[in-house]
């Protein structure tokens, strides 16, 4: 059952950006909205034209289907539907499908009287998208530098992307970005087993509290972030990874086009070195 059939009073009127009270219903446990309707919208179409784009296309082996964006020669322009065109209207489906969801998610908040955080933390996975498929193309003059719309062939595109830049590992703003991304991870394995351990104490022994949480980590660190403060630690670490991958990427080629591990060379060229 729906927490929502019994909790009806979660279920109040307005918060809405755009429509008034038009599209302020749900459908089952959905919410809907404006942007559940452009969201059903944006997704629906985009999916039907990686379908139409799979159809005249070589293979349905799920691995290998590829929707390319157009040729270097297209620019920025607008490209023929079979020469990059498919590719072009699905990723405005695939930007218009996300941020109909944010807003969707700032309508809901609004709605239960709740902060932005969420719809916040999912703006910086839209950048990151939005880095790659466009802002750094349009840096660079051509649609050609996105990746393509296919499981292999995208992991392709980074493979030849890194290979571009002689060893990607070597760009500065790349390792700061994985850096965060392991600290991330390290946070929440320690966020995690310490919830579960202070729940789970055993067979007949009782929940433990966030006292015992807070004293654990004194006792083993000196130090205890707290309870709200792990999970501000948490997003923050979680935004700044997908943040500075943005930056890693939208950095090489308009800011950088040698290879990553030259940018190095800045160390011997310091003027201290007498
Ligand atoms: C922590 O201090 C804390 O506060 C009680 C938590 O909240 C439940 C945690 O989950 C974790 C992992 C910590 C430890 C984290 C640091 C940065 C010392």
């Amino acid at each position: 059952m729906a927490l929502l059939s019994f909790e009806r009073k979660y279920r109040v009127r307005g918060g809405t950006l755009v429509g008034g009270d038009l599209f302020d219903f749900w459908v089952g446990p959905f919410y809907v909205g404006f942007f559940g309707v452009t969201a059903i919208f944006f997704s629906a179409l985009g999916t039907a034209l990686i379908l139409y784009g799979a159809a005249i296309g070589p293979t349905w082996n799920v691995w290998l289907i590829d929707i390319r964006p157009p040729a270097e020669s297209y620019g920025l322009g607008l490209a023929p539907m079979k020469q990059g065109g498919l590719w072009q209207v699905i990723t405005i489906c695939a930007v218009g499908a996300f941020s109909s969801w944010a807003l969707r998610e700032v309508e809901i908040a609004r709605k239960l009287g709740m902060g932005l955080h969420v719809p916040f933390a999912f703006g910086f996975a839209i950048l990151a998208y939005v880095t790659l498929q466009v802002i750094r193309p349009v840096l660079m003059g051509s649609w050609s530098n996105a990746f393509p719309y296919g499981i292999f062939t995208h992991l392709d595109w980074v493979s030849n992307t890194g290979y571009k830049y002689i060893n990607f590992h070597y760009n500065p703003v790349h390792m700061v970005a994985v850096t965060f991304f392991f600290v991330n991870t390290f946070a929440l394995a320690l966020h995690g087993s310490l919830i579960l351990s202070a729940t789970n104490p055993g067979q007949g022994e009782v929940v433990k509290t966030p006292e015992h949480e807070d004293t654990f980590f004194r006792d083993i660190l000196g130090y205890s972030i707290g309870t709200l403060g792990i999970h501000r630690l948490g997003l923050f670490l979680a935004i700044s990874a997908a943040f500075w991958s943005a930056v890693c990427i939208v950095i090489s080629g308009p800011l950088w086009s040698l290879g990553w591990p030259e940018w190095w060379d800045m160390w011997l060229k310091l003027p201290i070195w007498g």
